[in-house]
């Protein structure tokens, strides 16, 4: 099918992601690719639609629904991104690579996990580190996967700003000799309320939402490769 799809499918998958119906959102899907749907529509005019719409429409909102939705849009993407990436027609071109995790000491992960979503369905690949990450393990996993931008997550002020968080993984990059190959960037609610603590810790960039982030990191990356 090469022609627009269907505006029922669309719907029908916002309405799963509104109910948190995760299980009808993945069968909408299903559905699409048995009907001759490629994968590259279901990603870029289902998927990707459903993320920003959910983003856009709940920005404003903090009830505990809201962000179920929220991360329920984030977490099929990343599973629907994961799984039908490998079987478009041409191999979409990686944009770039990123590792990322929550700052030593922090083990909000949700938050992370949109920005995931998010990058994953733009064609990043992303290396997940999980909660509570060393800084040198930041480093040496960058380094093992060929990642142009290491991407911190901090819920908390003293996760954000203290010595084993993003400060420590910029002294790595300078005692190693790798600020050229390597950017950070950073993100979570301590940023938001001082827009350039990011520069305090040693980031080179920060993004207030997840949907921010592709395009952030795209830019970190082109800096990276020029
Ligand atoms: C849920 C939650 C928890 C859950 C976390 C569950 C989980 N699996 O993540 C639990 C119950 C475990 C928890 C524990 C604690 N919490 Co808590 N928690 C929250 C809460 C209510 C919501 C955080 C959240 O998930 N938000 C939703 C997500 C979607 O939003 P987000 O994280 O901001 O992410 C968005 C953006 O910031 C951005 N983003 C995030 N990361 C990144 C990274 C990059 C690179 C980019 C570009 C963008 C980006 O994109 C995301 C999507 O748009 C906040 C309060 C709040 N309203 O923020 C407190 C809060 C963060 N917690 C707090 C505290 C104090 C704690 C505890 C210490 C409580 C305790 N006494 O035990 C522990 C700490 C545990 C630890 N060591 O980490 C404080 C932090 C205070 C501070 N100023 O430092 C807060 C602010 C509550 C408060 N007002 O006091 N918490």
């Amino acid at each position: 099918m090469t022609e627009s799809i269907p505006k029922e499918i669309l719907e029908s998958y916002l309405k799963s992601l509104f109910d948190t119906d995760k299980a009808a959102a993945l069968r909408i899907v299903q559905k699409a690719l048995d009907d001759g749907v490629t994968p590259e529509q279901v990603i870029f005019e289902v998927i990707i639609p459903g993320m920003e719409r959910m983003i856009g429409d709940m920005i404003s909102s903090d009830s505990l629904v809201t962000l179920s939705q929220h991360f329920l849009a984030s977490q099929i993407a990343e599973e629907a991104a994961d799984r039908l990436i490998p079987l478009f027609a041409t191999a979409p071109e990686v944009q770039g690579r990123v590792v990322i995790g929550t700052s030593h000491g922090d083990f909000h992960g949700l938050g992370k996990k949109i920005v995931i979503g998010c990058l994953k369905a733009r064609m990043f690949e992303v290396n997940d580190l999980g909660i509570n990450v060393a800084p040198e393990l930041f480093v040496d996993q960058a380094l093992a996967t060929g990642s142009e931008v290491i991407a911190v997550s901090s819920m908390m002020v003293h996760t954000a700003t203290g010595e084993r968080g993003p400060k420590r993984i910029r002294h790595i990059l300078q005692e190693r000799g790798l600020e050229d190959r390597l950017r950070i960037i950073v993100g979570g609610a301590p940023y938001r309320f001082h827009p350039d603590l990011y520069r305090d810790v040693g980031a080179d960039a920060w993004g207030d939402t997840a949907a921010q982030a592709p395009g952030i990191v795209a830019r970190l990356v082109r800096e990276v490769r020029s």
